[in-house]
């Protein structure tokens, strides 16, 4: 679509707002900056936008309808739902909705490698931008990772290799995105605050191979009910990795062995002793980089190379310190339950967990069954706290204290953990309402451990 000159509404003024006006303004746009929040930080927003700031406005709380006239289309940020008051104007005034992938995607050069799935891809997406990167130059991470895709658009050229986290947030609102090599690392229940169902919600995550062709490459989880039945009607070619089956073609895990089979062939390739990250399922996120880049054209050798040195991301089960005899996890990333699980399978003694956040209307059975002995006590803070207390009661954990405050959880731990415990912040919600995102939570988790005297 050309935008020269014509007006354009950015919804959200977050990260992604910001990344998408700057994009739009490039190519000739004038753009309307929406937030329905009226107190958001303005003084940020016209200094990011500063080198352009005759190119937009900037109109916050209630949207008036003669703002709209004449606006071509509407971009919006991933937190902005689709049946929000904004969202139900701007399809009732038939203008076109793009999200801010969609419209990176749109000017984007190059290969684009996509990445959903509940969990793992922050992980995955970091290890594939890295296996990239040592293979290639002008490789871009970009997404729900932290780092949105319009904010390298500009820098992409045709040999540019784009790494991308792709969440359901942004999945809603794609059009033409159509990566060269997708992945679906796994689907398990989260965000159906926003999805409603669990079947909306695996709808949504199946759009990233949506436009994808015989001549593209899906990448799927063969332990993973969804995706299994997804490869049905996928248009791609499959690629599946199994961390529980021998596959006849496709990457698996028999013993400590990761093996690639093809054409009848089966070979070994990296005993998961020699890479650098915990649990299952990283095998599984190790497994799914590995196929993509397989698919790609990297030699192996080079894949294996990056693979055996990768050590874990920041807030995903990250080791922060050992005080006073304490080991402490930085795992701010769990933020549904079936991540949390993975959290708590990493620790290898008795653990203190934080958990608690913002109400996603997730179902903590399995959490909480998840903690098999190995959870001493758990210390909940945030808008969930009670209904979490009240689930851990009801499957007889009963060493439950709340806090009102992530710093009173934090003396709590420091409290009850005595010398060879783990001390895990692994919260199983998100972060939103006590911090603006999980890396703010994990950030202050490790700055608070820091602190802590010998
Ligand atoms: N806003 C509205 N109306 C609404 C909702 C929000 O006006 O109904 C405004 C808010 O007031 C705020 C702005 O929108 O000013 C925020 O937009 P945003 O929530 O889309 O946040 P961004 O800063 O643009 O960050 C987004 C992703 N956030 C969400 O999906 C909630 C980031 O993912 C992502 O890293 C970034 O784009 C770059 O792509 C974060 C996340 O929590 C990490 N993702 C979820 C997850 O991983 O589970 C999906």
């Amino acid at each position: 679509m050309d935008v020269t000159d014509k007006k354009v509404i950015v919804i959200g003024t977050g990260i992604s707002g910001i990344g998408a006006a700057r994009l739009l303004i490039s190519k000739g746009a004038y753009v309307i900056l929406y937030d329905e929040r009226e107190d958001i930080a303005t003084a940020r927003i016209y200094e990011e936008l500063s080198a352009c700031k005759d190119r937009f406005t900037l109109v916050t709380g209630k949207m008036h309808n003669m703002l709209l006239d004449d606006i071509v289309l509407a971009v919006f940020s991933p937190g902005v739902p689709m049946d929000s008051e904004i969202a139900k104007t701007v399809k009732a005034l038939g203008i076109r909705i793009w999200g801010e992938i969609e419209l990176a995607y749109q000017y984007a050069k190059g290969s684009v490698l996509a990445i959903t799935g509940t969990n793992g891809k922050t992980t995955t997406t970091s290890l594939l931008g890295k296996i990239m990167s040592d293979f290639t130059s002008q490789v871009f991470v970009v997404g729900n990772i932290g780092n949105p895709f319009t904010q390298e658009v500009d820098k992409m050229t045709q040999d540019s290799v784009t790494v991308a986290e792709i969440s359901s947030f942004q999945l809603e609102t794609i059009e033409e995105f159509r990566p060269s090599i997708s992945a679906v690392l796994n689907i398990t229940p989260d965000h159906l605050n926003r999805h409603h169902t669990m079947e909306e919600y695996a709808r949504v995550k199946f759009e990233i191979a949506k436009k994808q062709t015989k001549e593209d490459f899906c990448v799927l989880n063969y332990e993973d009910a969804y995706c299994r039945e997804f490869a049905e009607q996928c248009h791609a070619c499959v690629l599946f990795f199994s961390s529980k089956n021998k596959l006849q073609n496709g990457f698996f895990l028999e013993e400590e062995m990761i093996y690639k089979s093809a054409e009848g062939e089966c070979t070994p390739l990296l005993n998961i002793h020699d890479m650098n990250l915990l649990g299952i399922h990283n095998v599984e996120n190790v497994m799914a980089a590995i196929a993509m880049a397989d698919a790609y054209g990297v030699p192996m050798e080079r894949i294996l190379e990056t693979v055996r040195h990768f050590k874990a991301v920041e807030h995903r089960i990250e080791y922060v310190a050992t005080k006073r005899g304490v080991d402490y996890y930085n795992d701010s990333k769990g933020t549904n339950p079936d991540a949390a699980i993975r959290g708590i399978k990493a620790m290898r003694r008795p653990t203190v967990l934080i958990g608690g956040g913002y109400d996603k209307q997730s179902e903590y059975d399995e959490w909480i069954e998840a903690f098999d002995g190995k959870v001493k006590c758990l210390v909940l803070i945030g808008q969930t706290r009670e209904k979490i207390a009240e689930c851990a009661i009801k499957h007889g954990f009963k060493n439950v204290i709340l806090a009102d405050t992530f710093q009173e959880a934090m003396d709590i731990c420091v409290d009850q953990a005595i010398e060879g415990d783990a001390v895990l912040l692994s919260p199983a919600c998100a972060s939103w309402g006590m911090f603006p995102n999980y890396e703010v939570r994990g950030e202050m988790f490790k700055e608070y451990v820091n602190q802590i005297k010998e």
